[in-house]
């Protein structure tokens, strides 16, 4: 009995140590589960492949302004992030009058004007973005006065993709470079 209690001290000294390591263990599933919600945020494969490192979060802000054809306009026409960053891009439409709807849309080099006359033809009904590899990622529309937001992956391959503007006749003065370095 006298030995049963010797080694019931003995646990309960031993215990500090253990709970450092309860600790640490807790610190590391908190850093794991950061790093899956990132991965599940940018929903692409891109982000599965680049799961041991954390991923570097880009915030962007784009804004439109005009209210008229002639007038409208974004308020940057080149945006930057590195390869394979999360963006995180917030859209404030500034406009008043209720024809300007705008959004934006990430496209491949060279492809921005095709993506957004395909768009046009889609209409309303497709949200005026074209379902193809040659977009990136798209924003919802925007409405005059509101904010939308859009979350994607940056291709891994650097280079100069595009970014405009797919409602009707607006890729004419709203569109951009996206350089990824
Ligand atoms: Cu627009």
């Amino acid at each position: 009995m006298k030995r049963y209690w010797m080694l019931c001290i003995a646990a309960v000294m031993l215990l500090p140590g253990c709970n450092t390591d309860t600790e640490t263990t807790e610190t590391g599933n908190i850093r794991q589960a950061e790093k899956d919600t990132a991965s599940i945020a940018a929903g692409a494969p891109e982000a599965a492949a680049a799961d041991t490192i954390l991923q570097a979060v880009v915030h962007l802000t784009l804004t439109a302004s005009g209210n008229s054809l002639e007038e409208m306009r974004y308020d940057q026409d080149t945006l930057e992030a590195k390869a394979g960053a999360l963006i995180k891009l917030k859209l404030i439409n500034e406009a008043e009058d209720m024809t300007m709807v705008h959004n934006v849309v990430f496209t491949a080099p060279g492809k921005y004007k095709m993506v957004a006359l395909a768009g046009e033809q889609l209409g309303a009904s497709g949200n005026y973005v074209p379902d193809t590899t040659t977009v990136i990622a798209s924003s919802p529309i925007a409405l005059p006065g509101q904010t939308v937001e859009v979350e994607f992956t940056a291709p891994l391959k650097p280079g100069n993709y595009e970014f405009v503007c797919t409602y009707p006749e607006h890729w004419r003065r709203m569109h951009g470079v996206f350089k990824v370095k």
